[in-house]
């Protein structure tokens, strides 16, 4: 357990009915009882809730507030370490909501002795006393964050250990056989102790596929944090920002007969069938525009090298689309061939591949929705779901890693005169293990430590 005790408001900051400020660390109980009246009685219950009043610890009234004693009534939730959510003593208040009361509860709880906790400490010292892996807590912030049902269901199955479960399966084998080579050098001289090479090469190309199988999730991965991003391009006035209000179901782009209106890239996020869709309306692509109008165009040029889908505007009566032509660099995005204003004439026949659409009557709108459903269907973002496994970037690092390290090891393996010794094999193995290793923290350090947990928000 921690010396220092920390506090926090857990809640976010607002107007509602119940605000939690948490309290963490050995001096916990005492703190609490310095300020919480008329306390938690002689035998402390683990987990029993207790009504009583919130005051200032004694002779320490915040005199600026001109407040004297009480605080507020309160409900305190003490939790004895390893049985809390950090492992350590934890009293949770529960207090009235609003921006003053929990803050002032706060202040009472530093000035008996509590410092104010940093961003992610509780998560930190949760995974430091081995409540969870490092890819759990980082599970806990994606939850929070989650904007869509599907985020959501991803974050909590990873929480509750899906993607260890994947990562135990890669890494248990090379571990056995790490001991097991280990094991054989400290008392055998012939080759490979008693593990052939078939053997080795064997687990080590499981542990690959594994490791495989995890980055084909990670565009997944992604997609569920980030939401998917649809980039509407097309040449000035073929009616993006006007389609792109259909999208999104509320008139947020300028609409206007002049060409270049839209000169700035316009994003809405919306929620559809659980899954966040991130709309970006652009400006149109035309040659030798004005100044302010090219930044537009350049800027629109970024935004399709991030997409996951663009969606290529043109006009009814154009047999060939014009902006599709202007993205000079090809994308890995989707690309959905969009016919704008079908209510103004029966579009070309050669159009026959593309969504015909109306903004005006709103006519292939839901066809379009489909369309992009349907081309984000190679992410299988439902395999992800099921298992529990949300790649992040940091994990995606650490299996890329990896799986160069593997494929160098296994390329040794397949000219049976040149495979190394186990001694060799053995520091590869290890190297390794502590890539996949620091995926679930198995293996961290400070620096891993601070760059996941100070992505969190305080009193997390
Ligand atoms: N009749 C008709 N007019 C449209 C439609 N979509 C857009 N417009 C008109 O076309 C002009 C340009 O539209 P806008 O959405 O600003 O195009 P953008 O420059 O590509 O963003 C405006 O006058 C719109 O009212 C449509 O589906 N049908
Ligand atoms: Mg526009």
């Amino acid at each position: 357990m921690f010396e220092d005790t920390i506090v926090a408001i857990a809640t976010p900051e607002g107007q509602g009915g119940v605000a939690m400020v948490r309290l963490s660390g050995s001096n916990a109980l005492n703190i609490a009882s310095l300020v919480f009246k008329p306390g938690f009685g002689d035998v402390i219950k683990s987990h029993h809730a207790v009504y009583g009043i919130l005051e200032w610890p004694d002779g320490k009234s915040d005199n600026q507030t001109g407040l004297e004693g009480v605080i507020d009534q309160v409900i305190a939730l003490p939790m004895l370490g390893p049985n809390s959510f950090t492992g350590e003593d934890t009293v949770e208040f529960f207090c009235h909501g609003g921006v003053v009361v929990s803050r002032l509860v706060v202040s009472a709880c530093r000035l008996a002795g509590a410092r104010p906790a940093t961003a992610g400490e509780f998560s930190r010292r949760a995974f430091l006393q081995g409540k969870m892996s490092l890819d759990q807590a980082e599970a806990v912030a994606d939850l929070i964050h989650a904007e869509s049902d599907m985020a959501a269901r991803a974050a909590i199955r990873q929480l509750l250990g899906g993607l260890n479960t994947q990562l135990s399966a890669i890494e248990k084998p090379l571990l056995e056989l790490l001991a097991q080579l280990e094991g054989g050098l400290e008392f055998v001289e012939e080759e490979h102790a008693g593990v052939n090479s078939t053997q080795i090469g064997r687990v080590l190309s499981q542990s690959m596929q594994g490791i495989t199988r995890l980055l084909d999730l990670a565009p997944a991965g992604r997609l569920l944090r980030e939401g998917i991003h649809v980039v509407l391009t097309g040449a000035p006035n073929v009616g993006k920002s006007s389609l792109f209000n259909q999208l999104v179901g509320t008139d947020r782009a300028i609409v206007d007969d002049e060409a270049g209106t839209t000169r700035d890239v316009v994003t809405e996020r919306i929620v559809r069938r659980g899954q966040v869709f991130v709309l970006h309306d652009t400006a149109g692509l035309r040659v030798a525009p004005g100044r302010v109008e090219n930044k537009g165009i350049e800027r629109t040029h970024q935004a399709v090298d991030q997409a996951d889908i663009v969606l290529a505007l043109s006009l009814h009566s154009e047999a060939k689309n014009v902006s599709s032509e202007l993205l000079e660099k090809p994308s890995s995005a989707a690309v959905i061939s969009v016919m704008t204003k079908c209510d103004l004439a029966v579009a070309d026949g050669s159009a026959s591949a593309s969504v015909l659409t109306s903004s005006s009557t709103g006519f292939g709108v839901e066809e379009l929705w489909e369309k992009m459903e349907e081309s984000v269907q190679k992410y299988e973002l439902d395999k992800a779901i099921s298992l529990g496994v949300v790649i992040n970037e940091r994990h995606r690092f650490k299996l890329e890693n990896s799986r160069l390290e593997l494929g160098q090891l296994l390329e040794e393996f397949s000219d049976p005169d040149a495979i190394p010794g186990d001694e060799i094999i053995g520091t590869l193995l290890a190297s390794i293990l502590s890539q996949l290793g620091e995926i679930s923290g198995r293996v961290f350090s400070e620096q891993i430590l601070e760059s996941v947990f100070s992505r969190f928000c305080v009193g997390k």
